[in-house]
């Protein structure tokens, strides 16, 4: 991919640990039904989510506050896998669930001011394969990776300044998918 840094591990998890996570961060972690302003109008976003950080982390995207829970035990040993194999510090994490292949993320870059001039983000995966697909802001090219149950994607460097992703719906999907994005916001 031409002006990205996109890196993709398919089992960065054991099969096991992989499982073992995605069924404790299903039942334990505290999903909402949250909903957004898009042209003045309330509408529910086509996922669950939930976010965890440092106490200091608040973030806000379209008329949506959210207010950090403390980092639950499992989101707190990935981060440290990831900072010790990565060498990359992160202070919050969004976490998305996708109940089925109604679900969706329409296409965005994290590029908010606060993660920085290039973030690094770390993906993690547990559940059904979606569909990630990139798009370069200029060119158009585009590049679909199939993530995998148990995998890392690392966007890094220019890859939010130059591309969009995001997840398609898909009819052919009847399973659910978690999605953990590891960010790192600043502050002054
Ligand atoms: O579910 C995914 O893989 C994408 C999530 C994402 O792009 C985000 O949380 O910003
Ligand atoms: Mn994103």
């Amino acid at each position: 991919m031409a002006d990205a840094d996109v890196r993709y591990y398919p089992a960065w998890f054991s099969r096991n640990t992989a499982d073992a996570y995605y069924s404790t961060l299903k039942s334990e972690l505290c999903w909402r039904q949250d909903s957004i302003k898009l042209f003045g109008k309330r509408m529910q976003i086509p996922r669950l989510q939930a976010w965890y950080g440092d106490p200091h982390c608040h973030y806000a995207y379209s008329g949506l506050a959210l207010t950090p829970l403390p980092f639950h035990p499992v989101l707190s040993s990935i981060r440290k896998k990831l900072e010790e194999e990565l060498g990359v510090q992160f202070n919050c994490v969004l976490c998305n669930w996708y109940r089925d292949g109604q679900d969706s993320m329409s296409p965005h870059s994290d590029d908010e001011p606060e993660l920085g001039d290039k973030p690094t983000i770390a993906s993690i995966t547990f559940g059904e394969k979606r569909n990630f697909d990139f798009k370069h802001k200029l060119t158009g090219e585009k590049c679909r990776l199939g993530l995998e149950h148990g995998s890392l994607l690392i966007m890094a460097g220019d890859t939010q300044k130059h591309y969009v992703h995001g997840i398609n719906k898909s009819k052919r999907i009847s399973e659910p998918r978690i999605n953990l994005t590891y960010r790192y916001i600043h502050f002054d």
